[in-house]
């Protein structure tokens, strides 16, 4: 070859080299795990790696490490590992068990004992060659161990003086999937389940094995793939095998496979005449059905229950109680090492609004508190991490602190049931940093929650983590390609929940977006940020998501929440918000605490800003310790929430050529969307509030609209106007439809001066029909749309009002602007209004 074209070659390989991290499509399915070529200069760090690779021992989870190891060395460093069967005359990267390698590998000596699960990564010789160790206590351990070292290697770490263990905080880490027979997914949002299908398990499980190494890779050992609304048929005989089928596909990765189960089967499937936990007819059948299954899959890992909530069957149709129910079945699968998750989550969905002494909040410690002692060592207490459901904060249950003698997990949500539904980013390690770190004082002591479900502070035998998940067959699994730093964070926290968030973001960038300072600083930062921001424009000060409880819990919904039975009760009203929930007037809830945080939450003067209307009802006028006054802090943290997701959209744009263009692309729309819907968050919240406190906002921002011209105003040739409920969802309570036409149409004259644009139409993306839109300065077309996002509801409300952003639109006094709506299905191409906002102009175009 003639040296210039080596050279050009040269600088070819180079290009495809330096390009190589954005060449293929990222569609998100990797995740965490992608394994991209890694750049020159941190290829260098990693040249002296071993050539072969040797596993010492034999089981399909050590097969699988080696497998994963070269995958992952292939894929970052290009070279193939030898995958030798035993020690080759050459350094290597050793994997076994401490058991395994003792005889192979003399001077094997941890500095600390290995628990189950850890892993230590180290270097030394063996036979006269330096090796890379990786070894652990159990074989789990040490595929750990390989992602650990394969994540290091991602992220560009040095390997030289490796020496690392690490050891789970708990032994359970789990997640559950509210997956139904037939397919769906309770509170799923990223498409239908990746484990049924009409009221089967798919024939195709790879997604099931994929999802089981994303587990894997982040410690997680669990997973309960069946909705907690459990399905009776999931314990039929015919169905256990396709349940076999399941766990043959996370058994490589070292996942556990437990089922939900529906408290009243012995009845429903068993053909029993009864249920009562303490028939022996009943448990006799628990026994056999559980032995059943274990025949069938000898590492089964157990049920969980939720019992007596929400209308599910429950031990008190016979006056039994949760621990006699979880009882019964957890002696069935004592005997095999199973365990049982008993829901703390039960309450009466009934309650009476009217009594302000009735409290939802106080159910979990009410009705176990007194059962303390009584469950057997093989169930666990799984509790919810705040005392209501999931919402955007709320305090620590107290029951982490009135379960001493029993079992507990804590349970948290990474499916963003009120949070977003993965639409909004809202990196939620922050939240479940607060609760894990929380100290709840118990008995006088230093007693954080973190260490009380790690069974460390009451000396339990069992504990630790489960979140509700829900990844559907969407190839990225969440949908959001950010939220998925939720399921990464949740995995990394079960496994240490004392790491920060911030080094979790750290991480959980790196891995999926590649190691570029700019790109790290902004991904992480906005992750970081937003948990704060969704709280801000959603839920004021511990009022709870004000979302609208009795729908898809999404859009606003401010009165959903009252005058029910649901107990999700903010009590607002023309004088003042908030729930009353101290001692000596309000509900009792805060003295479930132990005395130290019973006091703090008790008096409103020291419950924190953050949780006041979660604790005491006060006037509007009321100062917080910030100086504001609650309903300044209404509007301004509203106005503020919603500027700040705008702000999201433009660090986002500058990351345009710095990452991949789908990603990039995926989560700009996403972002733009999310802006968007935080001001039909700020104006539901701030009109609300207007109306009813009638206290203005001091910055005169809510109320008025400068910029908007309401749809209803306009000159309208077929649309109509229509009162949208609750009002404040809609500009002014109204908006215009097109009913019985094949088109409708609405004109306004532009009366501004001459200059550049920003038209952000206001409109109604409903999940019956996807309507079209069209948009002309006077005859011509400047945008054109679908509304085809399938919001979660078939109206017109806070759950489909979506912005579009028409930018650089050049407008002269006098122009004729008209929107077009074409409807289609059920969906009647409504809108609410239009703003029209003066680009700002910079050096990446115009705004
Ligand atoms: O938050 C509520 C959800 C229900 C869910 C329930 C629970 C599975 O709205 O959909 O039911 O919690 O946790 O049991």
């Amino acid at each position: 070859m003639n040296r210039r074209r080596s050279a050009i070659l040269f600088g070819i390989f180079i290009l495809i080299g330096a390009t190589a991290e954005f060449s293929r499509a990222e569609t998100g399915r990797e995740a965490w795990l992608r394994y991209v070529p890694l750049d020159d200069a941190a290829r260098t760090k990693y040249e002296s790696l071993p050539a072969s690779t040797v596993v010492v021992g034999d089981s399909v989870v050590l097969h699988t490490a080696q497998q994963e190891l070269i995958r992952g060395v292939r894929g970052m460093l290009g070279r193939t590992l030898r995958a030798e069967k035993s020690l080759p005359p050459e350094a290597a990267i050793v994997l076994g068990t401490l058991t395994n390698l003792k005889p192979t590998v003399s001077d094997l000596h941890p500095k600390q004992e290995l628990s189950e699960d850890g892993f230590w990564l180290t270097t030394t010789k063996v036979q006269g060659n330096e090796c890379i160790i990786i070894t652990a206590a159990n074989d789990r351990g040490v595929l750990y161990g390989v992602f650990a070292l394969l994540s290091k290697i991602a992220r560009n770490e040095s390997l030289a003086s490796l020496n690392d263990t690490q050891q789970p905080f708990v032994p359970i880490r789990w997640v559950d999937q509210w997956d139904n027979l037939n397919g769906t997914i309770e509170r799923g949002y990223a498409g239908p389940s990746i484990f049924f299908l009409n009221d089967h398990v798919r024939s195709d499980l790879t997604r099931a094995s994929e999802y089981a190494r994303l587990m894997s890779s982040i410690g997680i050992n669990g997973c309960t793939v069946t909705n907690v609304n459990a399905n009776p048929g999931v314990l039929e005989e015919i169905f256990l095998p396709q349940l076999g089928r399941i766990a043959d596909a996370f058994r490589p990765w070292g996942v556990k496979l437990s089922v939900s189960v529906d408290i009243s089967s012995p009845k429903l499937v068993g053909g029993l005449d009864t249920f009562d936990p303490l028939d022996p007819r009943v448990t006799d059948w628990w026994k056999k059905k559980v032995d059943e299954i274990y025949q069938k899959i000898p590492d089964f890992g157990g049920f969980v229950v939720k019992a007596d909530s929400e209308g599910r069957p429950g031990p008190s149709s016979y006056g039994r109680t949760p621990a006699d129910a979880a009882n019964g079945i957890a002696r069935a699968l004592k005997p095999h090492g199973g365990i049982l998750f008993y829901r703390a989550f039960v309450y009466n969905h009934h309650l009476d609004w009217t009594d302000s002494k009735n409290d939802r909040a106080r159910a979990a410690y009410d009705i176990f508190h007194p059962l303390d002692g009584k469950f057997d060592d093989n169930v666990i207490v799984q509790i919810k991490h705040g005392p209501i459901d999931f919402q955007a904060r709320e305090p620590v249950s107290p029951l982490f602190a009135g379960l001493q003698k029993t079992n507990a997990a804590i349970e948290v949500q990474v499916t963003q049931e009120y949070t977003g539904q993965q639409r909004h980013v809202v990196f939620l390690p922050s939240m479940w940093k607060g609760v894990l770190d929380f100290d709840l004082h118990a008995n006088g002591g230093n007693t954080l929650v973190k260490d009380i479900i790690a069974g460390k502070t009451f000396h339990r035998p069992l504990g630790g983590f489960v979140a509700v998940v829900n990844v559907g067959t969407d190839e990225n699994w969440l949908a959001h390609p950010l939220a998925m730093a939720n399921l990464y964070g949740y995995g990394r926290l079960a496994w240490n929940p004392n790491l920060s968030a911030e080094a979790i973001a750290d991480e959980w960038t790196r891995l999926t977006f590649g190691n570029a300072p700019e790109v790290v600083k902004t991904i992480a930062g906005l992750q970081l940020a937003s948990w704060q921001v969704y709280e801000s424009y959603t839920g004021p000060l511990g009022a709870q998501t004000l979302t609208n409880i009795v729908g898809p819990h999404y859009g606003p919904g401010i009165e959903s929440s009252e005058n029910n039975g649901w107990g999700q009760w903010h009590r607002a009203d023309g004088e003042g918000i908030g729930m009353d929930r101290s001692v000596e007037i309000g509900t009792g809830y805060a003295g479930q605490y132990p005395e130290a945080v019973a006091k703090m939450y008790d008096s409103l003067q020291t419950t924190p800003d953050a949780l006041v209307l979660f604790f005491h009802h006060v006037p509007y006028t009321y100062r917080l310790h910030s100086g504001k006054t609650v309903i300044q802090h209404i509007y301004d943290a509203h106005y503020e929430g919603a500027e700040r997701a705008a702000e999201f959209v433009e660090k986002w744009r500058t990351l345009k050529g710095h990452i991949d263009d789908e990603r990039y692309a995926d989560v700009l729309s996403r972002l733009k969307y999310q802006s968007g819907h935080a001001i039909v968050w700020r104006d539901a919240i701030c009109n609300y509030f207007l109306k009813l406190s009638g206290i203005p906002d001091d910055k005169e921002r809510a109320g008025h609209f400068p910029n908007r011209t309401e749809a209803k105003a306009m000159q309208l040739e077929g649309y109509t106007s229509v009162e949208v409920t609750p009002w404040e969802n809609a500009s002014a309570g109204k908006a215009v439809e097109c009913t019985n036409r094949k088109s409708c149409i609405a004109s306004f004259k532009f009366d501004r001066a001459a200059g550049w644009y920003e038209l952000d139409v206001q409109y109604f993306d409903q999940n019956n029909g996807e309507a079209k839109f069209r948009m002309y300065v006077g005859d011509q077309l400047v945008d054109e749309w679908i509304g085809d996002k399938h919001f979660p509801s078939a109206k017109l409300g806070g759950d489909t009002s979506t912005r579009r952003w028409i930018s650089g639109i050049a407008l002269r006094p006098g122009d004729e602007i008209h929107i077009e709506g074409f409807p289609d299905g059920q969906d009647p191409a409504a809108f609410d209004y239009i703003e029209i906002r003066p680009s700002i102009v910079d050096s990446s175009g115009y705004r």
